[in-house]
């Protein structure tokens, strides 16, 4: 009797400690769930940060990338190419008031790059003024987008030498002129101008001129003209 009282003590106890593992067992299994979850939300905390930082860090190159100049836009802006004693597709006409007539631009041993540039003769008149003009392709055209837009020019007097971008813009088909202008240093200047076109910009009234103006002495020369725009 008394052996069998101890064996029930005894499997009282081994039952009161096995539920005692158990239950410590439960405890245990919730905090490693716990745990689980709770290092599963930091991670889950954490994994947007992770994602945004790159984000971050590459979101400027991402945003730069498209900002790189995209297709040449003008036809033998070099002056390297000529035809009939004029630069291959440019026309160079002698401006009075609203009539012109074509005069010839000289093919320059004094290049602003490569073998080649243009000469941009001087007007007859005073108050008149010779340019060499190109219509651009509607095709490159991008509305809304940065144009990137260069020329190399050398000329002895200020104002004497420009090139205008010039473009028409909405309903009214405004016009827009983006105008660079040599100092008149004497010395080869590569000018510069790079802005965002207007949305509603015309993709066919885009045009470049490159003016000799006014009667000042010194040749205006002109050498690798760009427009490209953003791609
Ligand atoms: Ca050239």
């Amino acid at each position: 009797m008394q052996r069998s009282f101890i064996l029930a003590i005894l499997m009282a106890l081994a039952l009161a400690v096995s539920l005692g593992c158990d239950a410590a067992k439960t405890a245990a299994g919730a905090t490693d769930k716990k745990g689980a979850s709770t290092s599963k939300s930091k991670d889950a905390a954490k994994e947007p940060a992770k994602e945004a930082v790159p984000a971050k860090a590459t979101g400027p190159a991402k945003s730069a990338a498209p900002a790189k100049p995209g297709k040449e836009l003008v036809k033998n802006g070099s002056f390297e190419e000529w035809k009939d004693e004029n630069p291959a597709d440019w026309n160079v006409v002698e401006m009075s008031g609203n009539n012109f007539k074509p005069v010839k631009a000289a093919k320059a041993a004094d290049a602003g790059a490569g073998k080649a540039s243009a000469q941009i003769p001087k007007a007859e008149k005073e108050g008149d003024f010779v340019i060499a003009k190109q219509d651009l392709s509607k095709d490159g055209v991008k509305p809304g987008k940065k144009v990137y837009y260069s020329a190399r020019l050398k000329a002895a007097a200020p104002d004497q030498a420009q090139v205008v971008l010039h473009f028409k813009k909405g309903m009214k088909r405004e016009a827009r002129d983006a105008r660079l202008l040599h100092p008149g240093s004497g010395k080869w200047e590569k000018l510069e101008l790079n802005f965002d076109v207007p949305a509603d910009a015309l993709p066919d009234s885009f045009i470049v001129f490159v003016y000799h103006r006014g009667q000042a002495k010194g040749d205006v020369l002109v050498d690798d003209v760009s427009v490209r725009f953003e791609e």
